[in-house]
């Protein structure tokens, strides 16, 4: 397992946070996923072999959100 931070743009509200911790923790391989509202970071903790950044980066974009990094 490994951990990246993701920084997303566009959440205003602990909606926006729980729509973007589900649709990160929805992805194969993804095994912990933390939303910091405040700080606009996603901590996630996954499985290189099964997920990877880009499909979870994929996801968070999908769910109407903007990867910043
Ligand atoms: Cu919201």
């Amino acid at each position: 397992m490994i951990t990246e931070i993701i920084k997303i743009e566009g959440m205003m509200c602990g909606h926006c946070q729980a729509t973007v911790e589900k649709a990160i923790g929805a992805v194969d391989g993804v095994n912990e996923v933390n939303v910091d509202l405040a700080t606009k970071q996603a901590t996630v903790n996954f499985d290189p072999a099964v997920a990877s950044l880009d499909s979870i980066k994929a996801a968070i974009k999908n769910a109407g959100y903007t990867v910043v990094g």
